[in-house]
This record gives C-alpha cells, sequence and structure tokens, in this order.
C-alpha cells in the first residue's frame, strides 16, 4: 500500500512516517491457534478472501440499491456514488424501520451471519458461534470518519471474549476511508484502564470515543495508524480492546465506504441483551440510531 499525501482523518493529514500497512497472516483461514497468537500480539488478525467475492459483491448490489431508492446513491447503484442528498426522511415514515429493513436484507446476512463467515468464527472461537443480531452498516458519506473507540464501551455487558468483524462491502481503497487502526493500543494497559467497565448506556458523562484527533494521539505515544486497501473477500477480526476509527472518506469518484461490523461471541457464554434478539434494543432506539448515509453536509458523525 503505498502511502498517499493528503490522506486525512477527521481532517487531521497523516504524515509519511506514521502511517503503516496492516500485517497479513497468510493461512490464517483455517487456523484457529495463528488467528488466536496475532489477536494477542497485534490486537488484530487481517484475513483475506475469507468470504465470496460474488457473494460480498450481491451484499454491496443489495444495500445499494436500498440507497437508490431513497435517492442517495445514482444509477447504477452498486458504483454506491453519493447523490450529496436525500429523500429518506420524506419516504419513510419510520427511519428505524428502514434501516433495521437494510441491515436484515437476507444477500447482507447471507455474508454476515451464515456460512463462510461462522466458519471462520468457529474456528477462531473454537466452537459454535453466537453473532450478534444486530448488524452496524457503514454507507460512509465522501468527507466523513468515525470517531476512534474502544468497541468495548459499546458492548460489555456479556462475555470478554467477544469479537469484532470489519467487513467491506466491495473494493476499499485507502482513499475511499476504511478502517485505521492505532497500532499497539490493545496494549496500552493505562488508556484501556479509563475505559474498561465503561458502559456508555449508562454513564453519559463523557463521550464513548477517545479522540477524533488520532493523529496527535499517535504523535504523543510514537505509534502508527496502520490500514491497508481492501477487497471484496477480505476481513478484519478485532479484540474490544483495540483502538480503531476511520480515515476521511476523500473518494475521487464521491463514492459511498460500504462496510459492516459485526460482533461474534460463542454460543455457550453469555451475551449483552441489547445486541440481540428481533429486533435489538441496541443503544435505546435500536437501528433509529444508525445515521451511517447522511449526506457530506450533515454533522459529522461521532461513533
Ligand atoms: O467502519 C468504521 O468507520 C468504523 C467501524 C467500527 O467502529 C467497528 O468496526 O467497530
Amino acid at each position: 500500500m503505498p502511502w498517499v499525501k493528503g490522506l486525512t482523518s477527521h481532517q487531521q493529514e497523516i504524515p509519511e512516517e506514521i502511517m503503516g500497512e496492516l500485517r497479513e497472516t497468510p493461512g490464517a483461514l483455517r487456523d484457529g491457534a495463528l488467528m488466536r497468537k496475532r489477536l494477542e500480539e497485534d490486537g488484530y488478525v487481517l484475513v483475506r478472501g475469507a468470504l465470496n467475492p460474488d457473494d460480498v459483491l450481491a451484499a454491496r448490489a443489495e444495500v445499494f440499491g436500498r440507497l437508490l431508492e431513497v435517492g442517495e446513491v445514482r444509477e447504477p447503484a452498486i458504483e454506491g456514488v453519493s447523490t450529496g442528498t436525500s429523500r429518506r426522511k420524506e419516504l419513510c415514515d419510520d427511519l428505524g424501520a428502514f434501516w433495521r429493513s437494510v441491515c436484515e436484507g437476507p444477500v447482507l446476512r447471507s455474508v454476515t451471519h451464515a456460512g463462510p463467515m461462522l466458519d471462520l468464527m468457529a474456528t477462531l472461537l473454537g466452537g459454535p458461534v453466537r453473532p450478534f443480531d444486530f448488524l452496524w452498516l457503514r454507507p460512509m458519506p465522501p468527507r466523513r470518519a468515525s470517531a476512534f473507540h474502544f468497541d468495548h464501551v459499546y458492548m460489555n455487558r456479556g462475555t470478554d471474549h467477544l469479537f469484532t468483524v470489519w467487513t467491506p462491502l466491495g473494493e476499499v481503497p485507502i482513499c475511499d476511508g476504511p478502517i485505521l487502526l492505532v497500532e499497539g493500543s490493545h496494549k496500552w494497559d493505562d488508556l484501556i484502564a479509563q475505559y474498561r467497565g465503561f458502559d456508555v448506556d449508562k454513564d453519559k458523562s463523557r463521550p464513548g470515543h477517545v479522540t477524533t484527533e488520532p493523529v496527535t494521539l499517535a504523535r504523543e505515544r510514537g505509534a502508527r495508524l496502520i490500514t491497508t486497501d481492501f477487497h471484496a473477500g477480505d476481513v478484519l477480526i478485532m479484540t474490544m480492546f483495540m483502538l480503531h476509527g476511520s480515515l476521511d472518506n476523500c473518494s475521487p469518484q464521491n463514492r459511498f465506504r460500504l462496510s459492516s461490523d459485526t460482533r461474534y461471541q460463542l454460543a455457550s457464554e453469555p451475551v449483552d441483551e441489547r445486541w440481540i434478539g428481533e429486533n435489538p434494543i441496541a443503544h435505546g432506539v435500536g437501528y433509529g440510531s444508525m445515521g451511517g448515509s447522511r449526506p457530506a453536509n450533515a454533522a459529522p458523525i461521532r461513533r
């Protein structure tokens, strides 16, 4: 992945010396011990080609077909080119119901909640897997980014032995603003101690995210920010204490960056009730809190 001048996250330009590439782990797909080793060492494991690219592209087509209906992408929908506007509020009485129906699309779910994905996570976890029913869809509009956070604070009422899988739904080159990890942050015990046990739905006195100034943080700690060009079929597995956000979406084609993040644990372990069931309550309003495809002139997304 060549470094590209002008890459930003939350408008902070990322200098070459602190930008790095995610480590690849050939052979991880069928090797649970290797995945566990990488998660221990790095806090993440990048598994290239874990999913069938055609299935992933079909999920992309399903999602963007729905965003076409509400005027957020142009034809051909699969390209995901933003119109910069939305008719969602005008056309949908219930935005939560709209997002729920998109996130429960059968083609998308066949990628995230069945087949090779569950096999991969069973290999990692060493037993029958339970995914959270709630799925986070990220149609990230041009010029937007995710704030840097530990997932733990949003989903810590069940087992700690829980993993996030970030799945690009199509090609996500670095200019389209993929996920960005803070290298080595899973071992920053001092920072982790400030967030361990913090539950964003119980304690509203501070934000869930850690920062929207990743370059400042990386410089202070002598760390690098790492990502890669993602391809359809890749997945990135992370622990609950891997600090991450995203690059700004600077797509030259004005495309949405489309990805999902989903969570998996052993079926035998306690589960955080907010994220399971027919219509998970999430942070109180179910899928109503999802705002990922807001046009670029809307307020920045904080999480
Ligand atoms: O896709 C993003 O921008 C953020 C993803 C994320 O926060 C996650 O996977 O937990």
